[in-house]
């Protein structure tokens, strides 16, 4: 691919914001106050536009509900079209209600099963008001304590709740199912791999897919294994961006293990074309800023993508496949490294300028009054 064309491929390449990128977040141990974080959904909204008016790479808004929850979808839908955006991926949220305590869709409590599977219903009709068409679930059913369930008995009850889901979907939607090993079950978690999540979607209906959260599994996993897997069996549906050291951290994405994100790339490049206005594939950026300024945090993380992005589209595919035919070992990795080491900034500088966007996005926010004012007037 020559410059132009990766030039072209990277300005159309485009990211789902979260809306609980914009809000207050913390750890488990405290939730700080950080100047300029949004109050409401439609403060989310506004934020996520203003990030899209500096990088023009914001697909969409993925929201979270109950944290979400308005009176008129309707409404909160027009509002998000009205700033050029439109609202993404709908998580029903399933760890804070307190009949959740054992569990929510897998919860051997038949009251409290039927609970989460009409507050998925719920999430569905908030999908159909909005038009969204991705239903994205994280499940954290599991246990804390050996003994606590019967392994099997739970996923049963999983399974059979997520089967009722689907049924409920139309058909245009798809359901993706996030694994993660573990947090907050501390000992088993029911959906903890992509062999889970690929199994139940099997088993369920085609238009069950898999997402890759990338701060979802243990030291040392190779995701860029598990995403090549997933994409040629035609069940990688979904991606959160985001980075980690320790556990689920929600680093800056490409913050902390960059070559990491390119080899992943790399991966998504041979299946999708991730610069197509509809992709097959929901990309999604996950991360809550503890600490940092909320906005600026969200653009960002959209530059470290771009970066990413556009360096793994300087691979040269066939040259790597022919050193791989060849058993060439040497050569194959050095087509690899010497994509990851090009400095593609100047694309990125160049193609804003063509687009009438700021050469650094991140100063320009800073600047701007709009932002000036939204870091005065939101105590
Ligand atoms: C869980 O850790 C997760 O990655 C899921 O996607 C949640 O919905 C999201 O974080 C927000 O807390
Ligand atoms: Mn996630």
């Amino acid at each position: 691919m020559n410059l132009e064309q990766i030039k072209e491929k990277v300005k159309n390449f485009k990211v789902e914001v979260p809306s609980w990128g914009f809000g207050r977040s913390g750890t488990r141990f405290h939730a700080f106050h950080i100047l300029g974080e949004a109050r409401d959904v439609y403060e989310k909204m506004d934020d996520a536009a203003l990030v899209n008016k500096v990088t023009d790479a914001v697909s969409a808004v993925a929201i979270h509900i109950p944290w979400d929850k308005v009176d008129d979808y309707k409404a909160l839908k027009e509002y998000t079209e009205n700033k050029g955006l439109k609202i993404g991926a709908v998580n029903p949220n399933y760890f804070e209600d307190e009949d959740y305590l054992y569990g929510s869709l897998s919860n051997s409590n038949i009251k409290i099963r039927r609970k989460a599977i009409e507050q998925t219903f719920e999430c569905i009709e908030i999908m159909r008001q909005t038009d969204s068409k991705v239903l994205s679930m994280w499940i954290p059913d599991g246990s804390n304590y050996p003994g606590q369930i019967d392994f099997k008995h739970s996923f049963e009850l999983l399974e059979n709740s997520l089967k009722q889901i689907t049924n409920e979907l139309d058909n245009d939607m798809t359901m993706l199912l996030e694994y993660k090993f573990f947090e907050p079950a501390f000992y088993s978690t029911l959906l903890c791999d992509w062999g889970t999540s690929y199994m139940l979607s099997k088993a369920l209906e085609e238009k069950v897919k898999v997402l890759v959260d990338l701060g979802h599994h243990p030291q040392g996993t190779n995701i860029e294994y598990i995403v090549s897997l997933m994409s040629f069996k035609r069940k990688l549906g979904g991606f959160h961006f985001n980075s980690r050291k320790y556990a689920d951290d929600d680093l800056t994405v490409g913050s902390l293990n960059p070559y990491e994100l390119f080899l992943i790339f790399v991966e998504l490049n041979k299946y999708f074309d991730l610069s197509l206005e509809n992709q097959e594939i929901s990309l999604v950026l996950d991360q809550s800023h503890n600490i940092k300024p909320k906005i600026p945090a969200v653009v960002q993380s959209l530059n470290n993508l771009q970066i990413t992005y556009a360096k793994s589209l300087v691979v040269d595919y066939e040259q790597l496949r022919q050193a791989q035919d060849e058993q060439d070992v040497i050569k194959a990795e050095e087509i690899l490294k010497s994509a990851y080491e090009t400095d593609v900034r100047g694309i990125l500088r160049e193609l804003r300028k063509e687009k009438g966007l700021p050469e650094d996005p991140i100063n320009n926010l800073l600047q701007r009054e709009e932002y000036k004012r939204i870091i005065k007037e939101r105590i």
